[in-house]
């Protein structure tokens, strides 16, 4: 029982905050696959018990499970990154046509500069596709005050809301405060062929309402206090959404600005007085002229960024550099580059894969790094579960020297239903999973073939080398990645037979098993300095200025693909 007046607060992310502020709707059900920067909303809501929260299989079945479970009657959220909600597209564009029954959320985090993604894409024109409202938080407290009021919009209009978040306001943190769950009946679920059974008919009515539908929610974008006007100083006004808005109040503090919280549909007429109001208008957003067109198309005079302000994420210090109209100067990047971890188990795959010269068709997780020199033995990648098509639509050009490679929980998410095309069309060749039993490159959440929930309960375990087999592979191996002479042998051998094959390189990621053996011996004395220890990019390797290795014996987990590589005999395994 809290004992005084002021309430609770933790310091939480924008997807935590937003999470928090779901729970305290009443949300009961929520569905997601990982995709940072969304990731964290379900991990955040996998410690209620009184949420029922799943890593879904994919963002389709996601969506669809979260929309099924707000339509029998709970409110409910869907989450993912950006191009997650690609693979949702499909239910997306109809539920807006059945509508929800209790509220339905549909969360989406674009990942502006592409930190961690395959594409750049804004989903503010999704909403815009779909035709579903939209709210843009601009920080943590916002995204959790806008979930509360996404869940009443959605329930007030029958429609799914979408709140896209992007990655500052995703991963920035901030002190929230904490306030007791709303507790809500279940809404009652009634039949309703017309409204849920989208066949022709039912669709074109549906659409009709739907239209409908979009005019009320426009009159309320006009009053809404999700949308707020600061009129300062009358010669200059912004119009903006999102972190833009921190960008704009952090270099023009005196400016107006008319701040779109709720910027699908348009409130057209709120526009057009702020725009009466300012002696010069621009727009500020990030990555697509989404608010641009929509301000040109209703004839307002407005300036906005040059168009090489698209790509890339927007930073306060380029907002004077758009109002004077400059064109955006590309910085050379300062990133690190990015590695496998010492012990990783991809790491032994890669090297065996350029050893015998094959062109790999990958796909999306830490094993993408197999690209990177010196390793440089990945040669596609796309989306997900892309690793085993191009492997079909590559062996289709190249025949026999093509591997497709893939991760588990990418296999699990879009890989089985490529292994089932290739064997039905009749393809042979090798495809690779390399399995280290997580989805490490998202932070390692549990996935079917883990037999583990969400909640860390037991579940049923998802049989890998049983999937490929009724998929339809001939063969199916089970390997230790680290023994590459073994791995060698076998990968030539499969390449070369009229099979289709699958190897499971099966070892577990380190960041989930930290066990390790002793850093092997480097025998000075015995090396030709020919560095072949490291074309296997390992962070624990470096050259010495006078040409010969150092081990780092704290970095090492003494996986020995080193030593394996190693001609002369100067990297000994202990032990
Ligand atoms: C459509 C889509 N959803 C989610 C992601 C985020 N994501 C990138 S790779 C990946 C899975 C990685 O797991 P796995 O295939 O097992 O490879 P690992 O990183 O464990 O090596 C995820 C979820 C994405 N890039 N695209």
């Amino acid at each position: 029982m809290r004992r005084n007046k002021t309430p609770d607060t933790a310091f939480l992310s924008g997807d935590e905050a937003l999470a928090q502020g779901a729970y305290e709707s009443g949300l009961a059900h929520a569905a997601s696959y990982p995709g940072t920067p969304a990731t964290e909303v379900l991990e955040y809501l996998s410690r209620f018990p009184d949420v029922q929260s799943q890593w879904s299989v994919n963002e389709k079945v996601a969506f669809e499970v979260a929309l099924g479970a707000a339509i029998a009657g709970l409110r409910s959220l869907y989450a993912s990154k950006h191009v997650g909600l690609n693979v949702a597209m499909d239910p997306l564009m109809t539920s807006a046509y059945t509508g929800v029954n209790a509220g339905f959320v549909v969360v989406v985090a674009d990942d502006p500069g592409i930190h961690s993604s395959q594409n750049e894409q804004d989903t503010r024109l999704f909403a815009k596709v779909a035709k579903l409202p939209l709210l843009e938080p601009s920080s943590p407290a916002e995204a959790k005050a806008f979930v509360k009021k996404a869940f009443a919009i959605s329930e007030e209009f029958d429609t799914p809301v979408m709140i896209r978040l992007t990655t500052r306001v995703a991963h920035t943190k901030e002190n929230i405060e904490i306030f007791p769950r709303a507790s809500l009946p279940p809404k009652a679920f009634k039949i309703d062929v017309p409204k849920y059974v989208m066949v022709p008919r039912n669709a074109y009515l549906r659409h009709i309402d739907l239209e409908k539908r979009l005019v009320k929610l426009q009159a309320y974008a006009e009053k809404t206090a999700l949308n707020t006007v600061e009129l300062k100083t009358r010669t200059i006004g912004f119009i903006t959404a999102g972190v833009s808005y921190l960008y704009v109040k952090e270099m023009y503090p005196d400016a107006s600005v008319l701040k779109l919280g709720f910027s699908f549909p348009f409130p057209e007429k709120r526009i057009r007085e702020f725009a009466r109001s300012v002696k010069q208008l621009y727009v500020i957003e990030e990555i697509e002229p989404f608010m641009e067109e929509q301000l040109r198309m209703l004839g307002i005079k407005v300036k906005a960024k040059h168009p090489s302000f698209r790509i890339g994420e927007l930073r306060p210090e380029f907002i004077p550099e758009i109002v004077k109209g400059k064109e955006k100067r590309e910085e050379p990047s300062s990133a690190r580059k990015p590695v496998l971890c010492p012990g990783c188990p991809h790491r032994g795959v890669f090297t065996v894969l350029k050893k015998v010269k094959a062109v790999v068709t990958g796909d999306i997780g830490c094993y993408t790094l197999g690209a990177l020199p010196p390793l440089s033995s990945l040669h596609s990648c796309i989306c997900m579960g892309g690793g085993i098509t191009f492997f079909e639509g590559f062996s289709r050009g190249l025949g026999k020297n093509v591997v497709g490679v893939i991760g588990d929980s990418t296999f699990v998410h879009s890989g089985i239903t490529g292994l089932i095309n290739a064997a039905y069309n009749k393809v042979n060749g090798l495809i690779m999973i390399l399995d280290n039993s997580t989805t490490a490159m998202t932070g390692s959440q549990p996935h079917p073939a883990t037999g583990v929930t969400i909640k860390g309960e037991p579940t049923k375990k998802l049989i890998l080398e049983d999937v490929c087999r009724v998929a339809g592979a001939d063969n199916v191996d089970v390997v230790n990645p680290f023994d590459l002479n073994n791995l060698e042998n076998l990968v030539r051998q499969r390449m070369q037979e009229d099979k289709l094959s699958v190897i499971i390189a099966r070892f577990p990621c380190r960041l989930i098993d930290r066990s390790r053996q002793p850093a092997p011996e480097y025998r000075q004395a015995a090396c030709k300095k020919c560095l072949l220890c490291l074309s296997v990019n390992c962070p624990a390797i470096r050259k010495t200025d006078d040409g010969f290795i150092e081990l780092n014996a704290a970095y090492c987990s003494g996986c020995a693909v080193c030593v394996q590589v190693c001609p002369a005999q100067a990297l000994v395994k202990r032990g």
